[in-house]
């Protein structure tokens, strides 16, 4: 079952106006800062870069008034480090009158290797308006340029198209009006012994602070809205460090006052120009909503949330329960498919299943809470789809889940059974053992999203130094592949990854990748 675009018009949803008011009050004030560019850099070939791409400085930002830059010329701003915001530069002409306006293209990069695409050949599945990139025709100078948009960048190409041959154009000042929800001077770091941990954590921190704007954005270059997978990501790392819960009380009451009115939540929202619900739904995505409230709640012990949110929490398990059958199996379809992770390699169907089991147990506890009465159907349920679990998926020779009509062994079934505790903890310390000896190394797994839980897995199964080696080697190759913030997407066995059609769309500061924050300061600090 894979996921591309849904077009689901017929599709009506909710409105509650007191819950989007509530969204309102929480609305963050975003921090500016204004950052300097720190030098000009060329594109260069290394081995050791993301794809083979890395830049080398070529001057300190100061000498950039020194050149003057006529047809065809380039030159690369880096500003030492991942930022967001809003771009501006100061722009003159030298020699003869400005007889002809100024042609410029600006390019804008997270990461060296996306200068190295050519923007004209994407051909992927995604707009290609996502590409960060901009024409621009100035008829006076000198002037300040300011870009309207927001950009998500550390690199900026700037192409003189043409002048004209009797003057020249001259940059200065160029400058990042930097934008975050937080500040990460406030956050009290953990001093790790281990110096890659640290390099770990430091670049897992940026991402999410990057990410934490209106709504806790997936990413800042690409989709910069609210999605549901992301947002309990980040949500939990956020709890480790800004503990900023206004922007999750903003987010959930989002989600809260927009369902279908099936009850059904959407995976994502938009906020601009007004909040707008997302006509696609994802099985998963929409039983995390519970997980959201369940860890927010664990986190804050808030009853007003709980009160206004139980009930959007209660319709997620009911719709899901929906599909579980007779004998405690969930039945997936291919209208709401299950997301756990972008590759389509593995079937999904246990994983799915250890999902719902996963966030029953969480929407349980906030049945206690509440004191539901229906709380004995609950339970009775989920003893159902673990008896199912245990009885029908479990391999007891092998020691392993299985999953779909080809009783497929992958990690992802493992992964989500640990997480979900449908094992005693001595078996599944086992399952994950064996899941390490027979599983690893992991391959066909494609997001930091899915390592994430891999490597939670093999905390909660007790296999500390296994879960560190993981965190090491999954995101400590990004840092060593020039990551300044983690990506979206990650293959360690193929970097140029991509599930648009071509990298160039990849994001390379994006939520879901942030979590060594939250795993270093539960499990290790
Ligand atoms: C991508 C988004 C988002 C993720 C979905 C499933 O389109 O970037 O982060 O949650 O996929």
């Amino acid at each position: 079952m894979a996921f591309t675009f849904q077009i689901n018009n017929d599709v009506q949803f909710e409105h509650r106006q007191d819950f989007l008011d509530k969204a309102a009050n929480y609305r963050p004030k975003l921090q500016q800062t204004k950052v300097a560019a720190k030098s000009l850099v060329t594109l260069e070939q290394d081995s050791d870069g993301l794809e083979g791409w890395g830049v080398k400085q070529v001057a300190t930002a100061d000498e950039l008034p020194n050149h003057e830059l006529k047809r065809g010329d380039q030159l690369i701003l880096d500003f030492g480090n991942h930022q967001v915001g809003q771009f501006s530069m100061d722009i003159d002409a030298v020699g003869s009158p400005m007889d002809a306006p100024l042609f410029l293209k600006l390019k804008f990069a997270e990461m060296p290797a996306e200068l190295a695409h050519k923007s004209e050949d994407y051909d992927g599945w995604l707009s290609k308006s996502w590409i960060q990139e901009e024409s621009i025709h100035l008829d006076t100078l000198p002037t300040t340029l300011t870009l309207p948009r927001r950009y998500s960048f550390r690199y900026v190409e700037i192409t003189v198209v043409d002048t004209s041959p009797k003057w020249r154009a001259v940059f200065s000042n160029p400058t990042v009006n930097a934008v975050s929800a937080v500040d990460i001077a406030t956050v009290s770091q953990p001093k790790l012994a281990d110096e890659q941990l640290q390099r770990i954590y430091e670049v897992g921190l940026k991402t999410l602070a990057d990410c934490m704007q209106d709504v806790f954005e997936d990413g800042p270059k690409r989709d910069r809205r609210l999605w549901i997978g992301d947002l309990r990501l980040q949500a939990l790392a956020n709890y480790a460090t800004f503990k900023d819960t206004d922007l999750v009380k903003r987010c959930l009451y989002l989600f809260g006052a927009m369902p279908a009115t099936d009850g059904r939540i959407p995976a994502n929202v938009f906020t601009k120009p007004t909040e707008v619900p997302d006509d696609t739904f994802l099985f998963d995505y929409s039983l995390f909503f519970i997980s959201i409230l369940a860890d927010y709640e664990a986190f804050n012990s808030d009853k007003a949330v709980l009160d206004d949110l139980y009930d959007v929490a209660k319709k997620q398990i009911d719709v899901g329960l929906k599909q579980v059958d007779e004998d405690g199996k969930l039945v997936l379809t291919e209208d709401e498919p299950v997301f756990i992770d972008w590759s389509n390699e593995f079937n999904k169907d246990t994983a799915g299943q250890a999902i719902m089991i996963y966030t029953l147990k969480q929407f349980i506890a906030l049945a206690q809470q509440v004191n539901d009465p229906d709380l004995p159907t609950y339970t009775a349920m989920l003893d159902k789809l673990v008896r199912y679990a245990k009885t029908q998926l479990f391999d007891q020779q092998r020691g392993l889940f299985v999953s779909g009509e080809q009783r497929e062994i992958n990690v992802a079934s493992q992964v989500w059974m640990t997480l979900a505790h449908v094992l005693d903890d001595d078996q599944t310390k086992a399952l994950m053992q064996t899941t390490v000896v027979q599983l690893f190394p992991i391959t066909g797994i494609a997001t930091p999203y899915m390592y994430h839980h891999v490597t939670e897995a093999l905390f909660e199964a007790g296999l500390k130094s296994e879960a560190v080696q993981l965190m090491k080697d999954y995101w400590g190759k990004m840092v060593a592949l020039g990551a300044d913030t983690y990506w979206e997407a990650f293959d360690p066995s193929q970097p140029d990854y991509s599930p648009y059609g071509s990298p160039i769309l990849n994001s390379y500061c994006h939520a879901w990748s942030c979590t060594p924050v939250y795993l270093i300061n539960k499990y290790l600090v």
